[in-house]
């Protein structure tokens, strides 16, 4: 983990005032105090170090939502909310200590609509689990998050997650059309709709999905579903190096093609999944894995027509997944990435900065030359359809820190110079909340502190998230 100070702990009477309280609301099978409980809820899966929360609540209702937040408020505790703890930024760590409102176990599918193409769901509700449910129906929820086996709906909806399948379909924000959260004041607001259309007053809807847990806390979610498509194909094309396989992206959008996912392997990710058993070609040094769907026949042309994109922009091989085993062994390398790479090194820092698609190949070019100029580790991977690549630094020995620190600052500024954004689906978080700046003016971020204020006045929800740090430490 780079070297940051920590943000300053509640205090120990603080937080046995609010242990005391807790204690009168929730029966010990809501409530967590021991040590090994609480650090089991202070990380999530970013470079974030984890910091044992003083309680955990387990709820399991909008009920006991709405009461571990009246305990906080009462109590002056730092609450925090957490789903899955799958999160990439540091966005659900208590980094002050207080409370962690765990909502997994809001867990049930509370209605498929067939009709209306609706899901209303809790906030607990497994990813993968939603998916299943509405297949089952003939139906789609699109987003796809790699950790789609284990991340929780409303950690989905905090961070706006996306996925692979985002090329095509969009991301979390997309599909939400109404929520039902609590405010730190004890609110209990339904936002949004159910229908398809509608105007009526404020999208408070969009501004809390990516909101990253800081505004309000998510108990329901009422998403918009898709006819399932009847047929998927995989393709892989294989490239001499990076760059050839950024010519192909740009190619493949310039021809107006819209796969539904475009993934983007540089040689170090490649070797990666190599190493999960898939030996291909020892001359590539780069690979796409592109899916279509649609009808079969149409699913057919589209396969061809991008596999010919492939081929025109150099690839060495063009390979189709013969059948739904083969496509699930190449979904679950990728899948796998995240922690493959993690484990290739004793630090790394997953970034997922997004460029404009005609970019890529520029940003992989800059990333080349950042490494080469920092001597940084630096593998690249992800969903290059939407210009969102995820450039992981990698070091083991702690001295390395300050270079990586440089490398990560020359890559958000190149992308922000390249008109791109520093987060296409991991969120600010703790991690990049100090780089905020680079990319936002200071009028906007101020905006949004005042938002902010106006749902959790005293910043207890989830504070030092998103915002850089105040000169004089406070959130
Ligand atoms: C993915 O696309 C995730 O696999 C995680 O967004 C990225 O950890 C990572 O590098
Ligand atoms: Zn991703």
């Amino acid at each position: 983990m780079l070297r940051r100070p920590p943000f300053e702990r509640i205090s120990s009477s603080a937080a046995d005032r609010a242990r005391r309280l807790l204690g009168r609301a929730f029966g010990p099978s809501k409530l967590l105090v021991g040590a090994e409980a609480c650090a089991a809820h202070g990380g999530d899966e970013s470079d974030a170090d984890p910091v044992a929360p003083d309680a955990v609540v387990l709820a399991s209702s909008a009920d006991d939502v709405a009461l571990a937040l009246a305990v906080a408020a009462e109590a002056e505790v730092p609450i925090t909310p957490r789903g899955a703890g799958t999160g990439k930024s540091g966005g659900c760590v208590p980094v002050a200590g207080g409370i962690v409102l765990s909502t997994l176990g809001l867990r049930s599918i509370v209605e498929i609509d067939r009709e209306e193409l609706i899901a209303v769901v809790e906030a607990g509700v497994v990813l993968a689990d939603l998916h299943a449910a509405v297949e089952a129906e003939g139906l789609f929820y699109p987003p796809d998050p790699s950790s789609l086996a284990s991340c929780a709906l409303g950690g989905n909806v905090a961070e706006n997650a996306g996925g692979p399948r985002a090329f095509k379909y969009g991301v979390t924000r997309d599909y939400v059309r109404g929520l039902e959260v609590v405010t730190m004041g004890g609110a209990r607001l339904v936002t949004g709709r159910r229908t398809q259309k509608g105007v009526t007053g404020y999208d408070v809807t969009a501004l809390l999905v990516g909101s990253e847990g800081t505004l309000a806390v998510t108990t329901r979610a009422t998403l918009r579903l898709v006819p399932k498509p009847p047929a998927v194909a995989t393709l892989l094309a294989l490239f001499a190096d990076v760059r050839a396989s950024g010519r192909a992206v740009s190619a493949i959008i310039a021809a107006g093609l819209v796969p539904r996912c475009l993934e983007l392997f540089d040689a170090g990710t490649l070797e990666a999944v190599r190493g999960r058993g898939l030996p291909f070609d020892p001359r590539a040094g780069a690979m796409l894995l592109l899916e279509v769907d649609g009808d079969p026949a149409g699913c057919e042309v589209a396969l061809e027509h991008v596999g010919g994109v492939c081929a025109d922009a150099g690839a060495i091989e063009v390979l189709c997944a013969q059948d739904a085993a083969q496509r699930d062994r190449l979904w679950d390398a990728r899948r796998q990435l995240s922690h493959a790479t993690r484990a290739m090194a004793r630090h790394k820092i997953s970034e997922d900065v997004v460029v404009p698609r005609t970019r890529v190949a520029d940003l992989l070019a800059e990333v080349e030359a950042i490494a080469a100029a920092t001597g940084v580790r630096m593998l690249t991977y992800g969903h290059a359809g939407d210009g969102n690549l995820h450039v992981n630094l990698l070091w083991d020995d702690p001295d390395d820190a300050a270079r990586v620190e440089q490398a990560l600052e020359r890559l958000f500024r190149a992308v922000v110079v390249m008109r791109g954004t520093l987060s296409g689906e991991h969120g600010i978080g703790v991690t990049k909340a100090e780089f905020l700046p680079l990319e936002q003016g200071d009028e906007l971020i101020d905006l949004q502190r005042r938002l902010k204020a106006v749902f959790d006045p005293k910043g207890l929800l989830n504070p030092h998230k998103i915002f850089p740090r105040r000169a004089h430490g406070s959130c």
